[in-house]
This record gives structure tokens, C-alpha cells and sequence, in this order.
């Protein structure tokens, strides 16, 4: 089992989680401000945690995938810079709640926490590679979209997914059968999680 046929496994998910009205909305610049601002801020959020998950499977991982790990914990602490510039720039607050949506996120990296490396790396992987690719399929946006757009749809994060690609399958290819499942299993919650996150953004601005 690899990455590339845990997604052509399971294509309508993954389509379900990275094509959606919210993104397609962003790319011609008619997304409703108040789903904008809430899909900022609660990603903030998530990012917070994610950069904690990204120190864990550090901490789990063999050597040689080390150096692809640090290299993501520094762009996810200038991620995280970003988005208090992009949040300040709008004068959004956030010191708020998580949503239950974004804590049922964070509540399932908590899990993986927990699972063997083969399957922290699929899931790590999934992640990244779930806004690559939504960021990237609706096509060039309109500004101010642009900017949030490239910043995981850019060559250089198109990179760094496909090095992450690489270690999730070297990790698989030495899994069990049951580790393997476990890595599919985590694969299809990010699938289903991804799509619950635009979701709850869209859900939140005004129909
Ligand atoms: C919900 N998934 C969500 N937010 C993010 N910033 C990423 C993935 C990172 O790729």
C-alpha cells in the first residue's frame, strides 16, 4: 500500500475533501466574509495544534526522515506568525474557542499521538497534502485569495508534500498488515475531517 493508492482508493472521499464551495467561492472572490473569517481563525487554531503533532511524530520518527520534519515545524511556526499578521490585518481576535468541528480535529491528532510512526506519517502527510491539493484545484484566485492560496499551492509546498509522500511509503512498506489498516484508517478520518473543516466555515457565514 502506498499514498497514491490510498487516493485512488478512496477518490470520492478524498474529492470530498479537498473540492468545495468554500474554495471554489474564495477563487472568484465572492466567498462571504463572515465563512472567511471563521475558516482563518479556526485554522489558526488547528495550525497551533498541528505544529504540537508535527513535534510528535518528529519525536517518533527514524533519523533519516528527520530533517523533511524540521524543516516542516519551522514553515508551520512562520505559518503561524502569518496568520496572527493576516488575523491583526482584519482585527480578528484569536483568543477565541475552538469549534467543535476543529476540536474533534485536534482530538484526532491526539489519537495518532498515539499509533505506531507508519500511520503518524500517513496522517501527517494526508494533512498537507489535503491543502495542497484544495488550494490548488479551483485554479488561480482572485486577490486577496491569491496570497492564501499559494501559500499551499506554491511549487515549494508542492515539494515538501511529495518528500512527506515519500517517507509515509517507506514507513507503509515496512508496516504489518494491521498497521497498514490503521494507516488507511487515519487516512480516511482526514478525509472525512477536511471536508467537515469547509464545512463548518461555509456553515458559519450568511446563506
Ligand atoms: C484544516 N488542514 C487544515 N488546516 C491546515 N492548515 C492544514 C490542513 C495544513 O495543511
Amino acid at each position: 500500500m502506498t499514498c497514491e493508492e490510498l487516493i485512488a482508493l478512496h477518490e470520492a472521499a478524498w474529492r470530498d475533501a479537498t473540492r468545495h464551495p468554500f474554495l471554489d467561492a474564495c477563487a472568484d472572490a465572492r466567498i462571504d466574509v463572515e465563512a472567511f473569517h471563521t475558516w482563518l481563525v479556526q485554522d489558526y487554531l488547528f495550525v497551533v495544534e498541528f505544529t504540537r503533532f508535527a513535534a510528535r511524530v518528529l519525536n517518533t520518527a527514524p533519523v533519516p526522515h528527520m530533517a523533511v520534519l524540521i524543516g516542516g515545524i519551522t514553515a508551520l511556526g512562520d505559518e503561524l506568525a502569518w496568520f496572527r499578521a493576516k488575523a491583526a490585518a482584519r482585527s480578528l481576535t484569536l483568543g477565541v474557542a475552538r469549534h467543535p468541528t476543529c476540536d474533534r480535529y485536534v482530538s484526532f491528532m491526539e489519537q495518532v499521538f498515539r499509533e505506531p510512526y507508519a500511520v503518524q506519517a500517513v496522517a501527517f502527510w494526508a494533512i498537507e497534502k489535503a491543502y495542497n491539493d484544495a488550494w490548488r484545484l479551483p485554479g488561480p484566485m482572485t486577490p486577496p485569495y491569491d496570497e492564501f492560496a499559494d501559500r499551499w499551492g506554491s511549487p515549494g509546498f508542492t515539494e515538501y508534500v511529495e518528500l512527506l509522500e515519500t517517507q509515509a511509503d517507506e514507513a507503509l512498506a515496512g508496516a504489518p498488515a494491521e498497521i497498514r489498516s490503521g494507516a488507511e484508517g487515519a487516512f480516511l478520518e482526514v478525509a472525512g475531517l477536511e471536508r467537515m473543516f469547509w464545512q463548518m466555515a461555509v456553515d458559519a457565514g450568511i446563506v
